[in-house]
């Protein structure tokens, strides 16, 4: 069996990494249908030697559909994707629309792929820098129960989308040779102040929230709560954009409920699925976001016991936004739908 498949936010920066992810994992399509807004609609995309015709995307544009990838923003989502439930397709989707809501499962299938089969259409990506987190701290959820983590965060500009990227490249030319940077989509794109980010750190992702939070920060906060299916679980974070493209960097310290051994925690992560150990400091070596870009896994290291609190645990968790944060979790649930359906027939 085949599936008949739509990516809504097809020439966007997660699309364009779904479709490539798509060919590259060779997932079972019979037809492959390319939406967009109407700005980008009438382009061509190459899916396995074929060129398709990205179309707009409209209520009806998902007759037919079975699976259906979002990553066109909140707003497209949640106008088109109960219209692509009312066609009978599953919604995997990649914005923040639905990930709060109830009904809907959030998942990251290291961490809860057995909510998957609890959806009722649509089935939620969670936020790239809450993705990596989870999927490095589960192991030693499962093993050691965790009561608090701290997160700082240091992350990407293609997180802000390819005009992002294209802002923090042309300030850094202007910056080496003394013209001015003109700030122009950082740190918000709809916000009246903007912000160098060449050769800068901006601690705002996202609009500030009425508690002094940002969005981001709070997605981080909810999310995790929500994967780990534990209310009582304590999170903080700090949220800042940094002059990378792709690959965010976070900083985490992690109270266990027992005491551990690093040693053991070190074999845990060793062995744990879509997870890889880098901790070598005698040899210099740890995750860096210039190795991580363009791979699927997350990678952890710098992991040291806390000084003062035997249960304390510090570690530097990386992963490539685009991939594990946004298309690779969301190619992954879809695989899992496939083989899933695959199997009942
Ligand atoms: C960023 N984490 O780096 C954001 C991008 O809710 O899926 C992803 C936003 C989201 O700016």
């Amino acid at each position: 069996q085949k599936f008949n498949v739509a990516v809504v936010g097809a020439t966007g920066a997660v699309g364009e990494q779904i479709i490539g992810l798509l060919e590259k994992r060779d997932f079972p399509i019979n037809k492959l249908k390319l939406l967009s807004s109407k700005r980008s609609a009438g382009s061509t995309i190459n899916f396995r030697g074929q060129d398709i015709t990205v179309e707009e995307a409209t209520p009806e544009s998902f007759e037919g559909i079975e699976i259906a990838l979002f990553s066109a923003g909140g707003d497209v989502s949640k106008e088109l994707a109960p219209h692509a439930v009312r066609h009978g397709a599953v919604c995997i989707d990649n914005t923040n629309a639905f990930r709060m809501d109830e009904n809907t499962p959030l998942v990251v299938p290291e961490v809860n792929k057995e909510k998957i089969s609890e959806h009722n259409g649509i089935i939620a990506n969670p936020n790239c820098s809450t993705i990596q987190m989870v999927a490095a701290l589960k192991p030693l959820y499962d093993r050691y129960g965790i009561s608090k983590i701290i997160v700082s965060t240091y992350q990407a500009v293609s997180g802000a989308g390819s005009r992002a990227i294209d802002e923090m490249l042309r300030q850094s030319k202007a910056v080496l040779s003394g013209d001015e940077v003109n700030p122009d989509i950082l740190p918000v794109g709809s916000l009246p102040v903007k912000h160098q980010i060449a050769f800068n750190a901006i601690p705002q992702i996202d609009k500030f929230q009425d508690n002094g939070y940002t969005l981001e920060e709070m997605k981080m906060v909810r999310e995790t709560k929500k994967i780990m299916s534990d209310d009582a679980l304590g999170v903080t974070a700090t949220c800042v954009r940094i002059p990378v493209i792709y690959g965010h960097s976070e900083s985490v310290y992690v109270e266990l409920k027992e005491n551990y051994d690093l040693e053991e925690v070190k074999a845990l992560l060793a062995e744990a699925p879509g997870v890889t150990l880098v901790d070598d400091p005698a040899n210099q070596q740890y995750p860096l976001a210039t190795d991580a870009a363009g791979k699927p896994d997350v990678f952890v290291g710098r992991l040291r016991r806390d000084l003062g609190n035997e249960n304390g645990l510090n570690m530097w968790i990386v992963s490539d936004n685009l991939q594990k944060g946004a298309a690779w979790n969301a190619v992954q649930i879809a695989e899992i739908i496939a083989s899933e359906r695959l199997s009942k027939a």
